[in-house]
């Protein structure tokens, strides 16, 4: 497969609000640049980037989806690039359960598509993906989806983003048709409409506005130009000079102000009937940043530590790459994303694990179409690729040239906010559990896996009840692992503060320290949720309700009164076991 320069790739993070449409919208793209054949959808579990069983089972994404897409630059445009450049889709989840993972690989990504869905308009998400941006400093533009579906709105949904992001959220487009009519869009900055046809090929035919729309549009046109130009003296002149910016100044014009976050656009699609995405293709090609204009620092020292190390997304610089996402796949192992950062990446390279102090060797680098993989000889500076069978090398490491170590710093990510704990079904599961748990463990960083030392239970941390169980179902799938999720125990102590006496054991019980409900004598295990009763003073004296995970040492300082024959057993067997 063919190499691209760094000023010809473009890394596109999509995110948005849980079902907006990413994983169609990517789909759709695909199909309409012609790097697939046939037409993913969803709904049919056909897509390039929710390829995984439980994803297709369950019809959204879990984990990191890859693809990329050639398409044109508008000839001589403003990016500098003649050829056609390649854009590579990091395709992320959107439902707050997985949205660890989508902010773990956001940080690959060199500018954002933020999906909302044009019917409801900014969401929760859509809120906590713009932070992720501006935590990792990426230009970022909205797409409206949906845009086929009864009740969309473009005039609501802008209406809704400039009150949540603010006034320079600015629509580069204005949809021709609305709901089931809606059939293309018009370009805002070349003043020109492109008509689709619903369910085609995704290849507009490009038109004079028609008439109806000519007020309206041009009356958006100007107000772009007057935003684009503000802060620009010498394009403010030549505005009020001549009324206008002409094209070929408005063009560059507008993608700086992408690039400087000083302009949030906004376009629009319907991806399940391909309206506007070769628009949109066009837009990514031409406005969106190359890698070498996102500026990057790597340390000295592992963890964001030590001296800065300046390097850039340059051919010339010594070779440094950074694994952002690990997939554990049953039949091929290990499988690392990664982005080259600094130099060209060749086939066949022995590399530096430099967090490992451990030689890696680069044999079949790949490109990423979904599920497919193809072999390419070199990436460049800002590309991203794939590579199977690395030793030891996963998510968040740096690997590089021997004599220029470097260290890039992984995703910051929340802590996991739900915890079971777990008890394999058979002997056999029993065995197998500790291998195939780390498996899992190294392609999901919203997981936690560990050993209450008090309860000597194994608990599995993540981050809702759903993530856990697509855990579970993995381990099953993939592993033929079977277990059993329970609440975790809490560890209770108990306190000796004096003599005993027998008479005084009624009024203990109502004292303030039996606040907490106790275990069942029968199973051990505390009650279930319904049937739990916690005081008010109690709960708010813990800080969390008790089904969520606390620090084990506040769940250790726990000091309580309860009749001994209360007390849990450990059970005998599993627990006593090494993961
Ligand atoms: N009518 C219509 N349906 C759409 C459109 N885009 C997506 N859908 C449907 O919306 C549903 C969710 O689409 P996805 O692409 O999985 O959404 P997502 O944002 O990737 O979801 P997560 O990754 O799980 O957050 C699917 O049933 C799609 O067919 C659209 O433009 N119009
Ligand atoms: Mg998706």
């Amino acid at each position: 497969m063919k190499s691209y320069l760094t000023r010809d790739i473009r890394n596109v993070g999509i995110v948005g609000h849980g079902g907006t449409g990413k994983t169609q919208l990517v789909s759709s793209l695909l199909f309409t640049a012609g790097m697939t054949t046939r037409w993913g959808k969803v709904a049919e579990g056909s897509t390039s980037t929710d390829w995984d069983e439980e994803e297709i089972a369950r019809k959204i994404s879990i984990q990191t989806g890859l693809a990329h897409a050639e398409w044109p630059a508008t000839p001589a445009s403003p990016s500098g690039s003649s050829d056609k450049v390649k854009i590579n889709f990091i395709d992320l989840p959107g439902y707050s359960t997985f949205i660890t993972e989508a902010k773990a690989s956001l940080i690959a990504a060199d500018a954002a598509l933020i999906t909302v869905d044009a019917h409801v308009g900014s969401q929760v998400t859509t809120e906590k993906v713009w932070d992720y941006c501006t935590e990792y400093d990426i230009p970022r533009a909205f797409v409206l989806t949906w845009m086929d579906r009864e009740l969309s709105s473009f005039e609501r949904s802008m209406e809704s983003l400039q009150e949540v992001f603010g006034r320079n959220v600015v629509s580069l487009q204005m949809p021709i048709g609305s709901e089931k009519g809606f059939r293309g869009v018009i370009d805002l900055v070349a003043m020109k409409a492109h008509i689709y046809k619903p369910d085609g090929d995704g290849k507009p035919s490009i038109e004079e506005i028609p008439a109806a729309l000519a007020d309206e549009a041009k009356e958006a046109h100007e107000k772009l130009v007057e935003m684009i130009a503000e802060g620009d003296d010498e394009m403010m002149e030549e505005f009020f000079r001549e009324g206008t910016i002409p094209i070929h100044d408005l063009i560059p014009a507008v993608r700086k102000a992408i690039v400087a976050e000083k302009i949030f656009p906004v376009l629009m699609t319907s991806a399940l009937h391909n309206i506007g995405t070769a628009s949109l293709l066009t837009f990514l090609a031409d406005a969106f940043p190359h890698p070498d204009e996102h500026a990057q620092v790597g340390f000295k020292e592992p963890g964001g530590k030590g001296d800065r190390v300046e390097r850039k997304y340059d051919d010339s610089q010594p070779l440094s790459l950074f694994v952002f996402k690990t997939l554990s796949d049953p039949f091929t192992g290990r499988i690392n994303y990664f982005k080259v950062k600094s130099g060209v990446l060749k086939n066949d390279a022995t590399l530096t694990n430099y967090n490992r102090n451990l030689p890696e060797r680069f044999q079949h680098i790949q490109a990423v179409q979904g599920k497919q993989f193809t072999e390419v000889g070199e990436l460049h500076a800002g590309d991203i690729g794939a590579i199977a069978k690395l030793k030891e090398t996963t998510t968040g490491e740096t690997v590089g040239d021997k004599a220029s170590p470097i260290y890039y710093s992984p995703a910051q990510l929340p802590e996991p906010s739900i915890t079971f704990a777990i008890e394999p079904k058979t002997r056999a599961d029993e065995d197998k559990i500790g291998v195939s748990i780390h498996k899992i463990l190294e392609e999901d960083p919203a997981l936690r896996f560990s050993r209450d030392p008090q309860t000597k239970e194994f608990l599995l941390a993540g981050s809702g009840q759903q993530h856990i169980e697509v855990v579970v179902a993995k381990l099953h799938k993939r592993y033929h692992v079977d277990l059993t999720l329970k609440p975790p125990k809490v560890a209770y102590r108990e306190t000796i503060r004096g003599k005993a006496d027998p008479s005084s054991a009624a009024r203990a019980s109502s004292s303030s320290t039996m606040s907490l409900a106790a275990p069942s004598p029968r199973t051990g295990f505390l009650p279930s949720k319904k049937e739990f009763v916690m005081r008010p003073r109690a709960a708010s004296s813990l800080g969390f309700p008790w089904w969520t995970s606390a620090p084990s040492s506040t769940t250790a300082s726990i000091t309580m009164s309860i009749p001994r024959t209360w007390l849990s057993k450990s059970p005998a067997r599993w627990p006593s076991r090494k993961p």
